[in-house]
């Protein structure tokens, strides 16, 4: 975070010639449990980490916002708050910002102009929410410039309807709500329909290391959009509101009546929301074996019924189990096709396991892991 902020700090000086009056971050997320169950009205289990998009920023006299993209060369845009905010023709990064503030604009609030540098060091395209973290970072500048009152709830769903809506991806609310409300050293029970949370204090003793399978990512999108249709399709079929609205005894005896697939999918997020709600009564109680078990099965239920992990993915936690046993947890985290897997690891393994993936991860697939060994961290806020 300090070198984040000593780059948008300097970056804003050389830009725009004077000091920058207030810093903002906002952190990127791993989920713990609880995939593809935030857009069925279902639970989710993240934690935020100590990965952020940092936002050095100073109002200005007049309406019209200049932003700097530090990690981008110093890109610049600029757009005014009078005119109709449209999509930037050539600058992807742009239109989060100018969707957060399209979206807040249209909320109702009142809004000056500004200047803005942003950094950020949340890896891109690896399922730990760097987008999110980019547009929660934009609404909580603009809360702090123009002295907004505005929760941290809108905040993320401002950031949600911008990325739906201006970017493009029907994507849930987890992602920005975490990055928004998450705690320092716990971790956060989400029910996506009513927006309730509980707070899970991660364990004592034990690391989340994330890693990284650097595998490319493509088609996410529209597999992701083919994912909600078909667990809308289930939904509609059982004449209920969303899949969070039935348990698996009443899916069962009707699951023949739906294709094949499409019952898979359904499956896939009843038994998940199952499996996330016990885990945050295991986690709270400090029982591993049983997370790793539920962690277990999530990535089971990933793999066989969602079909969104990838052969290097399924690896890597088939190589860390061999390691941490049931000693602790390890499953695919995020969206799928790539990205991440998350494990909760006794410390005393930690280095085995790194080791073990560094060794390993590259023979099975031809490819270099990162690895990231984070901490539980607070959301957005002032710097
Ligand atoms: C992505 C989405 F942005 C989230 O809303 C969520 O659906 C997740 O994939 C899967 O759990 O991160």
């Amino acid at each position: 975070m300090h070198t984040l902020l000593q780059r948008t700090q300097t970056v804003f000086q050389q830009v725009f010639g004077y000091s920058q009056s207030l810093d903002i971050q906002a952190p990127g997320r791993v989920n713990l449990i609880g995939e593809h169950t935030d857009y069925n009205d279902g639970f989710v289990l993240p934690c935020a980490i100590d990965y952020q998009t940092v936002i050095s920023a100073s109002p200005r006299q007049g309406s019209v916002v200049r932003v700097v993209a530090a990690d981008y060369d110093n890109q610049q845009d600029s757009f005014d708050l009078k005119d109709e905010i449209v999509a930037h023709p050539d600058y992807l990064w742009a239109n989060y910002v100018r969707g957060v503030v399209k979206f807040l604009m249209a909320r109702g609030y009142q809004l000056t102009g500004a200047d803005l540098v942003i950094s950020g060091n949340v890896p891109q395209g690896a399922g730990l929410s760097s987008s999110a973290s980019l547009e929660v970072a934009v609404g909580q500048a603009f809360k702090a410039l123009n002295h907004l009152d505005i929760s941290q709830a809108d905040i993320a769903l401002n950031g949600q309807q911008a990325e739906n809506q201006f970017v493009g991806c029907n994507c849930g609310i987890m992602d920005q709500f975490i990055s928004a409300l998450g705690q320092k050293d716990h971790a956060l029970l989400i029910d996506c329909r009513s927006l309730e949370t509980r707070s899970v204090a991660m364990p004592e003793g034990y690391d989340v290391v994330i890693v990284n399978s650097n595998v490319r990512r493509g088609l996410v999108d529209s597999e992701y959009n083919t994912r909600r249709a078909q667990c809308e399709e289930a939904a509609r079929h059982f004449g209920v509101k969303a899949l969070r609205d039935l348990n698996i005894e009443q899916f069962n005896a009707r699951a023949a009546e739906l294709d094949p697939v499409v019952a898979q999918r359904a499956r896939h997020v009843i038994t998940e929301n199952a499996r996330t709600l016990e885990a945050a009564d295991v986690l709270a109680s400090g029982n591993m074996e049983r997370m790793a078990v539920l962690m277990a099965e999530s990535h089971a239920s990933m793999r066989d019924d969602f079909a969104i992990t990838v052969p290097p993915i399924d690896a890597l936690v088939d190589m860390i189990k061999a390691v941490i046993g049931t000693a602790g947890g390890v499953r695919m985290t995020g969206g799928g096709f790539g990205g991440c897997i998350v494990s909760l690891v006794p410390h005393a393994l930690t280095e085995q396991v790194c080791a073990t993936v560094k060794a390993r991860y590259p023979e099975v697939s031809g490819l270099q892991p990162t690895i990231y060994i984070c901490k539980p961290s607070a959301g957005a806020g002032t710097v």
